[in-house]
Parts: structure tokens; C-alpha cells; sequence
């Protein structure tokens, strides 16, 4: 059954590169974008057979290397609902990337084909896009061979497009007619049209917003946003800035949602047009993350709005929306973070009544966490994140009889709410227009917004060790298992800190071991980074 001779070919075109191992890791395959066309036609492979696996149902691959440099790429698999492939099947990734020739690659197929139960019958459906990186085309290319030699019935070429735009073609892809209708057309254009409408909606009436900056990391975003701002303009006056995709090496310079919550400052090119008061944010290479920013109107100092106080915002305002529509009994919220949310962030949670979950880094631990609650949001203080709402919570949404006006606008706000916020996977552009709608529902700016709570002076430090797998965390990587004994020595500095809290983990995407700290003073904070890095190093 195995199309042995259209394999061999594919494989012998794209060898792979000799001394490298591969890892699919928290975000797919990441590392120099001119070293991964073999893993391409690899994950092409591997794509149909998950699509076959899941009986015929459409498979995503995203390439892409999100906030990293223009030369790096990467590549991930996204499962038929929209969201990153099964952790189990991460491993046959790595298994498929790592064959060293043709021949061992076949070797390895045709021993996975009965492992995993595969119906070689079965159709196999694939939806592929890429960022703005020059490697990209050549990455398509080799995809395509993997595609192709598996006998992929006519994948779907997306071209340069966001990674939220994927995944929730993917998850479109896979609806009923009827679902479908209500879900939007699975298309760019279906996708830009899906968010403006629910945008205008919940802004019907609100008084115009102040223009918002928008930093596009001179990555994808920009291509996105070129699209969709023109639908929403009388409404909300976009500043698109870091908008150059064609010189490569701009992308994630110097802006970007990395470079922000790095530096603590915004990007130069932001800073010079940016006004006190005026909001801005800034979105990663991918445009699935957010991150955003205002000057002081007293002393021009910077201050971030964080993932953490994305969650908070939206926290607060969906549960509001809950009471005032009557459904607090019915419909639970809950709030999902990592051990990197600001200690003053779960406190002001917990303080509201929201649960609080912490689980590890990356976005597939949070996805799944939330979708446990009726209305799960979900945030890292990086700015990847969503709100989800359970099939569950939108029947009864859409069952609701509301007792009264109140009760109806609320109801209505939730359902467009839905349409609003991405149900696949974090959207930049969409959580970005969930926080404006917020933001004019409250008649607040940045200031009031950052009223909430204040954060606790924090440092994140990297350290390089020999072996960062030797580091073993349990506890939400809150807590060091191995090496034997060093939790206890990290506990003996925090403890000497005022609101100190320090973890360490090893990196799930670079090759060392990071060091998070937190304390009531900056000069503590960056204290206790130190002193618990050098017990690692
Ligand atoms: C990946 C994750 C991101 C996480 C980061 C942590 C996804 C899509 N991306 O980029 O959520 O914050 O890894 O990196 O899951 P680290 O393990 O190197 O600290
Ligand atoms: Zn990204």
C-alpha cells in the first residue's frame, strides 16, 4: 500500500541534513529556516496520516518560527478542531524528522502504518499557510513533496497567512453544513468578515475610540490588518506601524510583542509617534500573540498590559455579561495561567471570585485546561491566549430566555462575544478587538484599565547549563524535583524576600534553563534572579 516508489523519490530530494536532531517541541519544529526542508516533507507525510488516521478530516500545518529572527523557521500540525496536534503524536514527528536516509524513513513508515492502525483507504484532507519568511517558499515546496508522494487529495494552499487564520480554517474545514453556517465561511475572507461583524456589533453605540496603535512586528499581522482595518475604521481608527514585509531581515527588529515584554519599552518606532495616555500594542511575527502598552499621562513612564491583564480584563467583563444576562448559576468561568502570571494577577482573581488554574507553558497546556470550564480564559503573561466557550455554553446562550432587556443585550453580547474571540487558538488581531470592545463598553482607557491591580517587579534571566533535561519540574513547573535537593535551596533564598517567589525550568524551545523571579522591590526581584540563577549555573 505504501507508495514506496513516490516516497523514495520525495525523500531523496529533500536528504536529511547530517548531525542534526529535530525535536517537535511546545511550538512544532523550530530552528534555521534553510535546514528544515527535509522535516517539511517529512511533516507532509505525516500529515496524511493523520488525516487518515481521523478518518479524512482536515489536518493544518502552519510554518512559521513566530517572534524568532527572519532566518529561523518552523513547522506545526494542527488537529481537526483547530488546535495543536495530539502530544502523543508529537513523538512520531520527531521519530519521522530524525530518519537519517531514504531508506531507514520507509523503514520507520512501515512500521508506524499497523502501530498507529492507519486505513490506508481512507481519504486525507491537508490546509497549509506560512509567515512572511523568505525560507517559507522553499518550505511549501517541500511540504508539497510530502503531500504529494503520500497521494494527498489536493491540499489547500492558504499562501502567507496568520497562524490563527489556520487553525481556524482547520477547525472550519471540519463542520457540518449547518455548523458551518453559523461558524463562518472557512476562508481568509470569511475569517476577516467573521471578526468585523461581531466587532461592529458589540461597538453599536459605543462613542468612536481614540486611534490605537498597532506595532506588526513588520511580520504578517501587517498583511491581515491591511485587510481587515478598512471594514472597521469608522469605528476604531487603526495606526498600523512595522508594517514592512518585504525587507526579511525588519521581521521581530526591533518590535514586536517579544521585544516589548523583553525590554520593558516599546519599540522605536512606536515610541516616536506615541502619545501620553494613547494605547498601543504590539503583535508577534505569527500575529497569534499581544501584548499592550501606554505612557503615563503624569510622568511618561512606560507600562505594560500584559497577557495577565488581558486575562483580568476579559475575566471581569465576561463575568459581568453572566450576571447581568442572569446565567451566574448556569455558566462557570474560570481563569487558566502560568507559573509566569504576576502573583498580583492570581491574587486579584482569586479576590474577585474567579478560579484560578496554573498549568505548564505552552499554549496546548492552557487550551486544554480551559476547555474544562463552561467559559475557560486563558492567558500567558507573554500574550498568547483566548477565551473559550464550551458548545455546552453556547446552547445555552442561544436557548437563554432572558427575563428581561438587560438580560437580552447581555445574552447578545456573549454570543457575539464568540464570534469575536477566536475558539481555535490565540489570535492576536482578535483578542486585541476584544479588548477595544471592553475598553469602550467600560468607557475606559489604558490608565483605569491598569487601575486593577499593580505588578510585582519581576526579572526572567536564562541561564546556560550543561544539561537542561537533567532540570525535572512538577507542580506546574513550579517546583524543581531534579536535581535532587536544589528546590530546597531555592526555597531558602525566596524565603528571605519580601513576596518573593522564584522556579526554575528548563526551556521547552532553546537550549537552556530559565530562572523566573518576583518580589515586592525591583532591586529585590533582580536580587533573588540572581541569587537563584547562580545556584543553578
Ligand atoms: C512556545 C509556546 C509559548 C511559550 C513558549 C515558552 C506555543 C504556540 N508557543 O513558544 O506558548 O510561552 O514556547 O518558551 O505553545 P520556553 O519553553 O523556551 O520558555
Ligand atoms: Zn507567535
Amino acid at each position: 500500500q505504501l507508495p514506496v516508489h513516490a516516497l523514495s523519490s520525495a525523500s531523496d530530494k529533500y536528504p536529511k541534513p547530517q548531525g542534526v536532531a529535530f525535536t517537535y517541541g511546545t511550538a512544532g519544529f523550530r530552528t534555521k529556516g534553510d535546514t528544515l526542508e527535509s522535516t517539511l516533507s517529512r511533516i507532509g507525510i505525516l500529515a496524511v496520516l493523520r488525516s487518515k488516521k481521523l478518518n479524512g478530516q482536515t489536518i493544518g500545518v502552519m510554518i512559521t518560527a513566530s517572534h524568532n529572527p527572519a532566518i529561523d523557521n518552523g513547522a506545526k500540525l494542527v488537529d481537526p478542531r483547530g488546535e495543536m496536534l495530539d502530544a502523543s503524536w508529537e513523538h512520531y514527528a520527531t521519530l519521522l524528522a530524525n530518519a537519517e536516509t531514504t531508506s531507514e524513513l520507509l523503514k520507520v513508515l512501515t512500521g508506524l502504518i499497523p502501530e498507529l492502525k492507519i486505513d490506508w483507504t481512507k481519504p486525507s484532507r491537508v490546509v497549509f499557510g506560512r509567515d512572511t519568511r523568505p525560507s517559507g517558499e522553499a518550505l511549501v515546496k517541500a511540504l508539497k513533496a510530502g503531500l504529494e508522494a503520500m497521494g494527498c487529495d489536493a491540499p489547500m494552499d492558504m499562501g502567507i497567512t496568520t497562524t490563527p487564520c489556520l487553525h481556524y480554517m482547520v477547525k472550519g474545514s471540519n463542520l457540518k453544513q449547518e455548523a458551518q453556517i453559523k461558524y463562518g465561511v472557512p476562508s481568509e475572507q470569511g475569517y476577516v468578515q467573521k471578526l468585523a461583524t461581531a466587532f461592529t456589533k458589540l461597538m453599536k453605540g459605543k462613542t468612536p475610540a481614540s486611534p490605537l496603535i498597532v506595532d506588526c512586528a513588520n511580520g504578517v499581522g501587517a498583511v491581515a490588518l491591511a485587510k481587515l482595518a478598512p471594514l472597521i475604521s469608522d469605528i476604531l481608527p487603526i495606526r498600523l506601524l512595522c508594517t514592512n514585509t518585504s525587507d526579511a531581515s525588519a521581521l521581530n527588529h526591533s518590535c514586536g510583542a517579544d521585544y516589548v515584554k523583553t525590554n520593558q519599552k516599546p519599540p522605536p518606532a512606536v515610541q516616536e509617534v506615541m502619545e501620553k495616555g494613547q494605547r498601543a500594542c504590539s503583535l508577534d511575527g505569527d500575529a497569534d500573540r499581544v501584548v499592550y502598552y501606554y505612557l503615563n499621562p503624569d510622568d511618561g513612564k512606560f507600562r505594560l498590559l500584559d497577557g495577565d491583564k488581558i486575562a483580568t480584563l476579559a475575566a471581569g467583563f465576561i463575568g459581568d455579561l453572566v450576571k447581568q444576562a442572569g446565567l451566574s448559576d448556569t455558566l462557570k468561568i474560570g481563569v487558566v495561567q502560568t507559573a509566569y502570571a504576576n502573583g498580583s494577577s492570581t491574587q486579584y482573581l482569586q479576590h474577585n471570585g474567579l478560579p484560578v488554574r496554573c498549568v505548564p507553558t505552552g499554549v496546548k497546556h492552557l487550551h486544554h485546561a480551559a476547555e474544562r470550564y463552561n467559559i475557560g480564559v486563558y492567558f500567558e503573561a507573554n500574550g498568547h491566549g483566548t477565551v473559550l466557550f464550551s458548545e455546552e455554553t453556547i446552547d445555552i446562550l442561544n436557548a437563554h430566555e432572558p427575563r428581561s432587556p438587560g438580560q437580552e443585550t447581555a445574552t447578545q453580547h456573549l454570543l457575539c462575544l464568540v464570534d469575536l474571540i477566536n475558539q481555535a487558538v490565540g489570535d492576536a488581531i482578535s483578542d486585541f478587538l476584544m479588548v477595544e470592545v471592553i475598553l469602550a463598553h467600560k468607557r475606559w482607557g489604558p490608565v483605569e484599565w491598569d487601575q486593577g491591580y499593580e505588578d510585582l517587579p519581576n526579572r526572567l534571566v536564562k541561564v546556560n547549563v550543561k544539561n537542561r533535561f537533567a532540570f525535572k519540574t512538577q507542580d506546574a513547573e513550579r517546583r524543581l524535583v531534579e536535581p535532587k535537593g536544589l528546590q530546597e535551596r531555592v526555597d531558602a533564598i525566596v524565603n528571605k524576600f519580601e513576596k518573593g517567589r522564584s522556579f526554575v525550568r528548563p526551556s521547552g524551545t532553546e537550549d537552556c534553563v530559565r530562572v523566573y523571579a518576583e518580589a515586592s522591590t525591583r532591586v529585590g526581584a533582580d536580587e533573588l534572579a540572581a541569587q537563584v540563577a547562580t545556584l543553578v549555573s
